[in-house]
């Protein structure tokens, strides 16, 4: 039997299995077909990015490892991304850092940022049919410190302010290009090291600037805002919290970011989608794994990432949810890194697609608690990933293990020169 007709073959007996319990996996297929991740660019090249302002990154956030083969140009970014991409089944967005501008060599200052510099990339997304996201970068600057938007010192504090109007700008012409909003996203790492006695005035400077950052309406372009539990050097107090954002996001009709990362190691952010989007318009996620801390460890198909996106199709909020990754491994071959962690993201969302909600939700409104977790627990092991390489297949992308090959060929003939 030919690995084609095996695939096929396997496929079919599993929409028979999961038709006995009423999961539609045809109409599952089509869902999975329109889920867009949204390809975090950063980890191409460990967060560097395309400027020529600082040599190392900082703002809390730290790459460890270094690999060979990082991609060193926008060239290079480029061909690895469209490398990944051949390797992911489906069409994805791709997620763009303000750091990332066509700058051609040029020194342009976070606060002279302009569309122009990101004209060559919407060319780009568009013949490789990829819509873009955006994001304002306050790390890794001179004027980053421990304070941007909430820096007690206003010409600092506008500099920032500056930096991320224009990026509000840029991303409104990414949306207007491509006839799709773009999401951008605002993190940033301020907070103190140690111990402060002002943390109500570094919030209400935060505040006051998302105010005036905010103040220009845009109708091609969302804002999202990402909180954090702590940054490195900065563990004893972040000013964008969560209970910051969520209460600005809340108030104000703004998006909220929950990257899985930014919690603490036993907090549930599954737990979270249902509450929030009771209060905030969407979501966004930065999908990530930490690893005792904000790691930004390789995705993986972990408990965490599948009960967060089960979470997404159980409140029935599929496209409420943009699927952004935020990950960067320097420690392991950058592309199957990407690849790896695009495909057990996409794994969860089928998993949770496929689950046999209309049973357990009758058991559950009959009181029937044992054969709720019974078959909770008998799901674990349907055959999803028949389902999944027939996913592939269709995609015209390797299944299963096979494109470990691939990305070795690649490491051999191109990242493994540079
Ligand atoms: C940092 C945040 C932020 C960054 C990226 C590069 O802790 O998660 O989202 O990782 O924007
Ligand atoms: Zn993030």
């Amino acid at each position: 039997m030919t690995k084609e007709s095996a695939v096929k073959q396997a496929y079919e007996l599993a929409v028979e299995r999961y038709a006995a319990l009423g999961v539609d996996v045809n109409q599952v297929m089509e869902i999975m077909q329109n889920f867009h991740l949204s390809l975090h660019c950063w980890q191409t090249d460990d967060v560097v990015g395309f400027e020529k302002i600082a040599d190392s990154l900082s703002g809390g956030i730290q790459t460890t490892g270094n690999y060979p083969g990082r991609a060193r140009n926008i060239d290079e970014v480029r061909a690895d991304i469209l490398k990944a991409l051949s390797f992911i089944p489906g069409t994805h967005r791709l997620n763009l850092h303000a750091i990332y501008g066509d700058f051609n060599g040029e020194m342009v200052d976070r606060d002279q940022v302009e569309p122009k510099h990101f004209q060559s990339w919407i060319d780009w997304g568009k013949e490789h049919n990829m819509k873009l996201d955006f994001n304002s970068s306050s790390f890794s600057h001179p004027k980053s410190g421990s304070l941007t938007l909430s820096n007690p010192d206003e010409s600092i504090r506008q500099f920032w302010i500056e930096h991320t109007k224009r990026c509000r700008a840029v991303a409104e012409e990414m949306g207007k290009a491509q006839g799709d909003p773009c999401i951008m996203n605002l993190w940033v790492h301020d907070g103190s090291k140690d111990v402060t006695v002002n943390r109500m005035k570094y919030r209400e400077l935060l505040k006051d600037s998302l105010d005036q950052i905010f103040a220009t309406d845009y109708q091609n372009m969302k804002d999202c805002i990402e909180s954090k539990v702590f940054g490195i050097g900065l563990e004893s107090f972040t000013v964008g919290s969560n209970e910051f954002y969520t209460g600005y996001g809340a108030k104000y009709g703004k998006m909220v970011t929950l990257d899985t990362g930014h919690f603490h190691p036993t907090e549930s952010v599954a737990d979270k989608v249902s509450s929030m989007l009771l209060y905030v318009p969407e979501l966004m996620l930065h999908v990530s794994r930490p690893v005792r801390w904000d790691s930004d460890h390789v995705t993986i198909m972990d408990d965490p990432t599948q009960e967060l996106f089960s979470e997404i199709v159980r409140a029935g909020a599929l496209d409420r949810v943009h699927y952004g990754l935020d990950y960067f491994d320097a420690s392991i071959n950058r592309i199957g890194a990407y690849v790896v962690g695009s495909r057990a993201a996409q794994k969860c969302m089928l998993r949770a697609l496929l689950e046999p909600i209309a049973q357990l939700r009758e058991y559950e409104a009959n009181g029937q608690g044992f054969e709720r977790l019974a078959l909770l627990e008998e799901a674990k092991s349907l055959p999803w990933n028949a389902v999944w390489d027939m996913f592939c297949l269709k995609n015209n992308v390797p299944v299963g293990e096979s494109f470990i090959a691939e990305v070795q060929k690649y490491e051999a003939e191109v990242t493994s020169k540079r």
